[in-house]
């Protein structure tokens, strides 16, 4: 609970539950209904819906005053959900705080089971209001949650939502970021229907390869105490079936075996239907599906082995954002980055620099492109404040209950280039023992800093990491190059590296080009030149992640060539158009690809 979600005295007296992994549905095969479209939509600058108390819809406050008229939300603006405001209109584009959304739903039937609100992500705090009462608050702008919403349903419905991007110093990314905080509903909403007593989660991986054993946990939320229920489990195309009595509480932990199992990889991005039944005295009443791959990822003398066999990790970074859609890619703009990815001769994504929607996992599941996923533990961080670790340990909870079974996702990264103090130290070390613990079939990372007194890969988080990612910027922020070779040759890192990110500004003008041209993309393209040389001769480099496939947009730069953009993509932000460097990757990584046989 909060008592008092921010300062200020016209929020006080609420006690309001704050919404948080341990409520999240699996969604997969569940019986849905979108709440996405057409809402009413007014920014919120001085909190009103909460000042004002517009929420309770009633004519007469707390305090015996009329309210104002223009809390009737159906005559309001409407902004389609999902989306961002900031593309919405041109006065929204630098907008930062609270914005009210609203919309009515109806339930026609009456509902037997339990209903929960569903959202893919709201940025970066979400306050939900149901018919007049304050249901719950979540914070952290790129993950899912859900509510249950059973005893406050009526036959009409009001559901308002204050989306508010505010950025404070407490939060994760705290004030600081290189790319644009969009605010909105801006993934989808929807409502979730489950039994009174269903399947609350779903986890499947492969643990041993080699005997095909694979574990399968479920969590099975009841108010009363189970006795009759049992659970199936299905791959029908692996002839696998397994019943068996559901514990008391709940949980349920089971190995099966699977013969002939086809290994999921990006060459064979082979998934299978995994369908698992909830039964009582032998009745079937809950179900949920999904489609997974199969796969190992672990590390082993120096080599990242997937599937038991080396494999060098030829990536990008990707911001999610599009020029037209901002934050709320479609799933063509997805697509179209795999292609572009694929054609610089790519196997790996590094998803910069929090959780993506759910759909990049999905496609790269199906069509064969490894992943790194993290969270927005970014630059600095209120590291002490014990509120912000239980929000950067809850942003990582939601994205790994989320993400769990997508054999595209290999790495879970606790952060961005933070710098190596103590408290620093602690909370990664906190969150990278977390992610561990909850997902021990992953590899735990994070993309560090070099240490540039001693010029060596040390940072202390390293003992507590599977894969050390290493960020640098040689030939651009600091030309020296000679640092990187000095760097390159004098560590001894225990573990793989990646280079999690290098590049340089890439700018496209007729009259200021050349490599001595600072900034140009002919300067672009020769410091990759170098950076890739370097890369190729340094045995425990397992993988690089160039920053960054695309232009986009950031507050952070502005200015007469950058213009409200980091220009270090190797395609331009419209997508149009490869820069020279993305063709130096392309064949860096297919001499790589030809290397590995
Ligand atoms: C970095 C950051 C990334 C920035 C990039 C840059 O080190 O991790 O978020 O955008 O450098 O362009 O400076």
């Amino acid at each position: 609970f909060v008592d008092n979600i921010h300062n200020g005295d016209y929020k006080r007296n609420y006690r309001i539950p704050v919404i948080q992994e341990e409520t999240l549905i699996f969604p997969g095969g569940r019986r849905t209904r979108s709440l996405n479209g057409e809402w009413n939509f007014s920014v919120d600058q001085y909190d009103n819906c909460l000042r004002a108390k517009w929420f309770l819809e009633q004519e007469i406050n707390d305090e015996g005053r009329s309210v104002p008229l223009d809390y009737a939300f159906d005559d309001w603006e409407k902004i389609k959900v999902p989306g961002v405001w900031n593309l919405a209109k041109p006065e929204y584009f630098y907008y930062e705080g609270p914005a009210v959304y609203s919309r009515r739903f109806s339930l026609e039937e009456e509902n037997k089971g339990r209903v929960f609100l569903q959202f893919g992500a709201v940025s970066y705090e979400a306050r939900i209001f149901l018919n007049g009462t304050f249901l719950g608050i979540h914070k952290g702008g790129s993950t899912p949650f859900s509510l249950e919403i059973t005893a406050h349903l009526k036959a009409e419905n009001r559901l308002i939502v204050v989306a508010d991007n505010t950025r404070r110093k407490e939060q994760i990314p705290s004030e600081n970021t290189d790319w644009f905080l969009y605010g909105g509903i801006y993934r989808d909403v929807s409502l979730l229907f489950v039994p009174n007593v269903y399947i609350k989660n779903m986890k499947v991986s492969l643990v041993n390869r080699e005997t095909g054993a694979i574990e399968v946990k479920a969590l099975i939320e009841s108010e009363k105490k189970l006795t009759d229920h049992t659970l199936t489990f299905l791959i029908p195309e692996l002839n696998i079936e397994e019943t068996v009595p559901v514990s008391g509480d709940g949980t349920f932990t089971k190995i099966v075996h699977a013969q002939n199992l086809s290994l999921w990889s990006p060459e064979n991005p082979k998934r299978y239907d995994v369908i698992l039944t909830l039964k009582e005295k032998g009745e079937a009443k809950d179900e949920v599906t999904d489609v997974i791959g199969l796969r190992t990822i672990e590390t082993r003398d120096g080599k990242i082995l997937l599937n038991g066999r080396s494999i060098f990790l030829r990536g990008a970074c990707l911001h999610e954002e599009t020029e037209n859609h901002g934050k709320a890619v479609t799933k063509e703009d997805i697509r179209e980055a795999f292609q572009r990815a694929k054609k610089m001769n790519c196997n790996f994504l590094r998803l910069a620099h929090y959780p993506h929607t759910q759909w990049v996992s999905e496609i790269a599941d199906e069509e064969g492109i490894l992943l790194w996923e993290e969270i927005p533990v970014y630059w600095w961080i209120d590291f002490s404040n014990p509120q912000t670790l239980n929000d950067a340990r809850n942003q990582l909870s939601e994205l790994i209950s989320r993400d769990f079974n997508r054999a595209s996702v290999i790495i879970w990264s606790v952060g961005n280039e933070n710098p190596d103090t103590d408290d620093r130290y602690h909370f990664m070390k906190y969150l990278a023992e977390t992610a561990k613990e909850k997902d021990p079939s992953r590899l735990i990372s994070a993309a560090c800093l070099v240490d540039s007194v001693n010029l060596r890969i040390a940072d202390r988080l390293e003992s507590h990491l599977d894969v050390i990612g290493f960020n640098e910027y040689y030939g651009w922020y600091d030309p020296d190059y000679e640092k990187l070779t000095e760097i390159l040759n004098g560590s001894k890192p225990e573990k793989p590296v990646i280079i999690s990110e290098f590049g340089a500004d890439g700018y496209h003008s007729e009259n200021k080009t050349g490599k001595n041209v600072r900034g140009s993309e002919e300067e672009q393209e020769e410091i990759y030149k170098k950076q890739v040389e370097m890369f190729g001769k340094t045995e425990y480099i397992q993988g690089t992640a160039p920053w960054i496939l695309y232009d986009y947009r950031t507050p952070k730069r502005l200015g007469a060539y950058q213009k409200g953009y980091n220009i270090k993509g190797l395609v331009t932000a419209d997508r149009k158009r490869e820069k020279p460097a993305f063709e130096v990757m392309k064949k860096f990584y297919e001499e790589v690809r030809e290397n590995e046989g």
